[in-house]
């Protein structure tokens, strides 16, 4: 066994600025001998790297601890501000051998109020107008802060941190550099509730002498545009930026000079004439103010800020991984349009911004960069965009060469139209999103179905920013409940979105009301009103999802309680449980096609499976008498629905495809009526020449139940299916992303409403859970927690020959893949150190089964081969396998 690695603190690698009382830490394993597993660990943590060789001066030691766990909350001395802990994992295998270890560190942030002397500043409302006089005639502009000051060292630091946040987003600067590489930061909290603020290693940026701290400051979401809100200064949170933030230098001798945001600040608004999140962000460079930012610089033309010394609020240290820009791409064509314009083709659909090099520009030149998810004869497609603008504008300073890069915007696009550059054009995309480490893999041997997965990861890409969105591109933008909880599942797939989605959990219970109402959209802005079915039952299933996924009790602990109030809130207004009283803005089947499921059908469905998930997660909280209520509940519910709605015959009321998928993957049928209604189900999508209907909510559960329930074929068949509706006529139309409506665009119709059609929405992409867990295999039993038991169930079918996927777990790398040729199948499998798998190995000769070339019996680390329904079924430890199997397709 090779050492522990991807040691961890908190779902993070290393993070600055933590502010958890007792961080967890993990660690996982590798392995490459077969039935390798831990026995015992030993945790340490010391102030330095060295001092964790020397027994004396740790902070910390559990000791040799016999047990599998990998991971564990601190519990070692309460935790000091502002200071790095050094841990180290020891590790012994099955064998009882000592591994070599593992080290890490993490850093606390500003754990008490008391720590905090900064007061928020602003701009000086006497001093400058909010709204500046325009620069240009045409040009209303509302310059973003830039706020600075300066301070002396007298001597070279050893460490310094700057802690900042922002009522906007910002960026902040320090002798003339821009620290760090976080775009968009604060990020999008239930502000009244949580502002984050950030953490700084700053050390290398600070000099003995003469230093100066800056920022710079825009809207963002506190004080900008948001979602379809007309009103701006938005009235959500507040109608003006403002800035916060704490430098702490520390120096040899263990003195310590701090420098806050206070009166003695100065503002003057630069170059940056106006930046907003949907309008885009205008820049004039002829109005930089050259090194204000300097050490050398000075405070001329800068005035005195605002000062608001009231409580500076509930400042919290950013949980998760920041947004950054993650990569930039280049464009794939270049079309010359009439007046001098350009189209640029990113070949993508992304969400970020351009960089424009201009070479040549002449003072007072104005270049517009518009933006466009799709082209309409030639010509950006603007319409879907509503209200955002989306335009950013640069008027050049005259210099040889500049460099136009919005900063506080952010768009959704394939093209960019880019009018009045000077001579050649030199351009690039920049993706931006919350840095979730994307991990996972699949693919296959269909070209079609990769780019199916290329275009789900990609909405992920564009839609993790922040909050978990609907779409990237239109004055919309919000955290709705229902798309998060129905792209989880193929979320937690592609990459690790632990930290990300508890975090925003947290925005989610902040929008509960009194009668334990979500919200529709979280942060819940003005969007105010009680939560629909199935978007208020994320508030039930996402935390549940991350506990079996990530094995995040943290996170499920916090929600319980509001999980337990959403449930009690439905049953105390519709006590002959069916769900049918305060059902919100009821949207039922979102977005389906040609069939409508009745909303009594669909809200009821997720009422049994909400108070199923809290009698489960009660029972794993340790809360007995809790679990048994809601299963009792559960029940009621689970007859009530039978009861109601379930024909003799196994129909589902409705008859629709989403009817019946709900009834079946959530377990509502009396086990006599399960066949009957995939039968139903199937013949609905058979008479329909194999074409789906469902919408957000049923499409997540489509190829799963068909797969589940022995339809494979079926659900292969929608997957390949490539005319109107199908994630296939979207792909053979130029799709990169995953439309909002499988009609966004059609041969018969053209464009579907502008009022509503995003082509960059990931919900209908929650298909990708099934292309890992079914087509590839991975899957956990329903019991297994982590990914500890896993469930390898790979189904071939379709045009496919192979298919593979690998997911980093908790526990280490999980994968599996097949492919088929001459009549055989391989079949291969990763179990991590720890785990046991279950593999489906389908064949047709269940003593075919070989594995490295012998009968698959006597391997080592395969513990049974049996035949079974799928073939045969092997019981694994953990390592690396390759069994091979006769096939005679299905
Ligand atoms: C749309 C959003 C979102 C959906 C709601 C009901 O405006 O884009 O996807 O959840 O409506």
């Amino acid at each position: 066994m090779t050492n522990p690695y991807g040691l961890r603190t908190e779902h993070r690698v290393e993070p600055l600025g933590l502010d958890a009382d007792r961080p967890r830490l993990s660690w996982k394993l590798r392995a490459d001998r077969r039935g390798a597993a831990q026995s015992a660990y030993r945790l340490t943590a010391a102030a330095r790297p060295a001092d964790l060789d020397d027994p004396r001066r740790l902070l910390w030691d559990t000791g040799r601890r016999a047990a599998d766990d990998f991971e564990l909350a601190w519990d070692g001395p309460a935790l000091q501000s502002a200071t790095r802990y050094h841990w180290r994992v020891e590790v012994w295998d099955e064998r009882g051998e000592g591994l070599s270890a593992g080290q890490s560190w993490f850093e606390t942030g500003l754990l008490h109020p008391s720590d905090w002397s900064a007061v928020w500043i602003a701009r000086d409302p006497a001093g400058l107008p909010l709204v500046d006089p325009p620069t240009d005639d045409d040009e209303p502009s509302r310059p973003a802060l830039q706020l600075r000051r300066a301070f002396e060292l007298d001597r070279v630091p050893v460490r310094g941190r700057l802690y900042a946040t922002a009522r906007g987003v910002y960026e902040p600067r320090l002798n003339g550099q821009r620290v760090g590489d976080l775009e968009l930061s604060p990020g999008w909290t239930e502000y009244h509730h949580r502002i984050q603020y950030q953490t700084y290693d700053v050390t290398d940026l600070l000099r003995d002498g003469r230093n100066v701290l800056g920022a710079v400051v825009a809207d963002g979401w506190w004080s900008g545009y948001l979602g379809f809100d007309p009103r701006r200064p938005a009235q959500h949170y507040g109608d003006h930026p403002s800035f916060l933030a704490q430098l702490v230098v520390d120096f040899s001798d263990g003195s310590r000079q701090v420098v806050a945001t206070d009166a003695d600040w100065t503002e003057r608004p630069g170059a940056v004439r106006s930046a907003d999140l949907l309008m885009g962000e205008h820049v004039d460079a002829r109005l930089a103010v050259p090194d204000w930012d300097a050490p050398h610089g000075s405070d001329a033309g800068f005035t005195r800020v605002a000062v608001d010394d009231t409580d500076p609020g509930p400042l919290v240290a950013e949980p998760d991984q920041p947004i950054r820009v993650i990569r930039d791409i280049a464009p794939v064509a270049l079309h010359p349009r009439p007046t001098g314009r350009t189209i640029v083709d990113f070949g993508q659909n992304l969400v970020g911004r351009v960089r424009l090099t201009l070479h040549g520009a002449s003072a007072g030149q104005r270049i517009t960069v518009r933006h466009a998810e799709v082209l309409d004869d030639g010509e950006l497609y603007l319409d879907n965009l509503r209200r955002a603008d989306a335009t950013d504008t640069y008027v050049a300073a005259g210099n040889e060469t500049e460099v136009f890069e919005p900063r506080f915007t952010i768009h959704g696009f394939r093209y960019a139209e880019i009018d009045n550059h000077p001579g050649e054009l030199e351009i690039v995309a920049r993706v931006l999103h919350n840095d979730t480490p994307f991990d996972g893999m699949f693919e296959c041997s269909d070209p079609m179905v990769n780019q199916l997965q290329s275009n789900i990861a990609w909405g992920q890409r564009g839609n993790f920013v922040a909050v978990p969105t609907d779409c990237p591109q239109r004055d919309e933008r919000l955290g709705w409940l229902a798309d998060a909880q129905i792209f989880t599942p193929t979320a937690s797939r592609n990459a690790d979105v632990s930290a990300f989605l508890a975090r925003w959990l947290r925005d989610v219970i902040d929008g509960q009301d009194a009668d334990g109402a979500f919200r529709d959209v979280a942060p819940a802005v003005w969007i105010a009103r009680e939560a629909a079915p199935a978007w208020g039952d994320a508030g039930v299933i996402i935390p549940w999802h991350l506990w079996r996924t990530y094995g995040d009790r943290v996170a499920l602990e916090r929600s319980f309680p509001s999980m337990v109030a959403w449930v009690d809130r439905i049953r105390r207004h519709n006590p002959d449980l069916r769900w049918r009283h305060r059902t919100g803005n009821s949207y039922g089947d979102w977005l389906q096609v040609d069939a409508v499921t009745p909303r009594d059908v669909l809200s009821t469905a997720y009422f049994a499976r909400s108070a199923e998930i809290v009698a489960d997660a009660a029972e794993v909280l340790g809360h007995h008498d809790i679990a048994i209520e809601y299963r009792g509940l559960h029940g009621a519910i689970r007859a009530a629905f039978i009861d109601s709605y379930v024909g003799d015959n196994g129909t589902v009321e409705g008859g629709t495809q989403t009817a019946y998928l709900l009834a079946l993957a959530f377990g509502l049928l009396p086990s006599n009526l399960v066949r009957a209604a995939v039968d139903q189900l199937a013949a609905d999508i058979e008479k329909r020449d194999i074409r789906l209907t469902t919408g957000f909510l049923g499409v997540a559960l489509l190829c799963p139940v068909l797969t589940e329930h022995g339809r494979a074929d079926l659900a292969y068949a929608l997957l390949h299916q490539e005319e109107f509706p199908s994630w296939g006529y979207s792909i053979r139309h130029g799709a990169t992303t995953i439309w909002e409506r499988w009609d966004g665009w059609t041969e018969h119709g053209g464009f579907q409403s502008p009022a509503m059609n995003s082509f960059n929405h990931y919900s209908l992409g929650s298909v990708g859970d099934w292309l890992y867990g079914r087509v590839a295999g991975i899957d956990q039993t329903t019991t297994s927690i982590g990914y500890r038991e896993l469930l390898l169930r790979p189904v071939p079918g379709g045009r496919l020959s192979w298919a593979r996927a690998q997911q980093e777990t908790v526990r280490g790398t999980v994968a599996c893949g097949w492919s088929i040729k001459n009549e055989r199948i391989t079949v291969t499998a990763t179990v991590p150190p720890g785990s046991t798998a279950i593999l489906e190995i389908p064949t047709s000769d269940p003593a075919s089964v070989t594995e490295g070339g012998q009968p698959a019996a006597e391997r080592p680390g395969v513990r049974t081969v049996q035949p079974s329904a799928a073939g045969a079924t092997v019981a694994l430890t953990s390592g690396r396998y390759t069994f091979s199997a006769a096939y005679q397709g299905a």
